[in-house]
């Protein structure tokens, strides 16, 4: 590729009057926007282990209490980005969210799409335009875009979750906001019963037709039962993983990011293969080393990290006894909408 001119050489004169004019010539910013073959990548690899934000977040329940916070958050910022910048990578944000005994996290709805990821303890809810989803260790509950949803707590521990947003992507598009609302009425009856069962869905045209997002809590017991018949099922199955997916349509359960479940089974490394998607990894069972570019990050329970795109990730589980379950989740339904995914062997 020629090398092109560069705006120090074009005389000030006339730089001067381009800038004055909002005027930007674009043969010297050409190949910083379409770099050869491989994109430019702020996002780095990053590891946020548990045990480093335990503390700090248990901290942050002494020094500020719900009425100061709203959401009592830390966010996990990639410093490639900027940590002020709140992304983990180019469209997903990360936060570990802490609820305490008694304590409820009032209701709003906003443009961003979110999920959570349990991390520990029991006896919060979070309820979705009035289904009540328990929240328990390894279960994913979906809030997307418009829903209005609340955190309570009723139990006697602290609970902490992952929370998975697509906020950067919506700031970037000047779509984000959020509106205040009232507690919550419960209504009765909840997706995750209504769609316990693989295969059959309800005939109720109401169902299937007017409900956006039928199931909004997937616990992690149907979940992990599913990888592990996989595994039975098909033993040479490399990649034991599933898709959370809208039981009604089979499409994945939110607009912009991808969820996903992964088994690894006693032993096993895993190479997947470079994507153009970034990829965030949280560790629900066992001990697993995850491997991108210089970087090996020796996940345990409760872990999380973030792989730019465009490089291929390895996974292995420490274990040559006991299987391994990961939580993933990736930017590729938005790639796939921009035209943009790839997968690079
Ligand atoms: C939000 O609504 C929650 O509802 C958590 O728990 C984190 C981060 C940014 C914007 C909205 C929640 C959030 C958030």
């Amino acid at each position: 590729m020629p090398a092109l001119g560069r705006l120090e050489d074009l005389p000030l004169d006339y730089r001067d009057e381009l800038q004055r004019l909002n005027l930007v010539p674009l043969w010297p910013n050409l190949r910083t926007v379409l770099p050869p073959r491989v994109p430019s990548r702020q996002t780095k690899p990053v590891h946020w282990p548990y045990a480093t934000i335990r503390p700090l977040l248990m901290r942050a329940g002494e020094l500020t209490p719900m009425e100061k916070a709203e959401r009592r958050v830390l966010v996990l910022a990639n410093p490639g980005h900027g940590l002020e910048n709140m992304k983990a990578s180019p469209a997903m944000y990360l936060g570990m969210q802490l609820l305490l005994p008694g304590e409820w996290a009032p209701s709003h709805r906003h443009t961003p799409n979110a999920v959570r990821m349990v991390v520990e303890g029991r006896g919060a809810t979070t309820t979705v335009n009035g289904e009540k989803c328990p929240m328990e260790r390894g279960d994913l509950i979906l809030t997307p875009t418009g829903q209005w949803h609340e955190h309570a707590h009723d139990g006697d521990e602290p609970v902490v979750w992952l929370d998975v947003l697509d906020l950067p992507l919506v700031y970037y598009t000047e779509t984000s906001y959020a509106i205040e609302g009232q507690r919550q009425a419960v209504l009765p009856g909840r997706g995750d019963a209504i769609y316990a069962a693989g295969g059959v869905v309800p005939t109720s045209a109401f169902v299937r037709s007017e409900v956006p997002y039928p199931m909004l809590r997937y616990p992690w017991s149907s979940t992990r039962a599913a990888l592990v018949a996989l595994a039975e099922n098909q033993p040479a199955l490399e990649a034991v993983q599933v898709t959370y997916v809208n039981p009604e349509t089979g499409r994945d359960v939110q607009n912009n990011l991808g969820f996903y479940a992964l088994m690894l089974r006693p032993g096993q490394a895993l190479r997947l293969p470079a994507r153009s998607s970034s990829q965030v990894f949280h560790l629900i069972e066992g001990g697993v080393d995850v491997q991108v570019l210089d970087s090996r990050f020796p996940l345990v329970e409760a872990d999380t990290c973030c792989t730019p795109g465009y490089e291929a990730v390895t996974l292995a589980n420490r274990s040559a006894t006991e299987p391994a379950f990961v939580f993933i989740a990736d930017e590729s339904p938005l790639h796939r909408k921009l035209g943009v995914y790839e997968v690079r062997a």
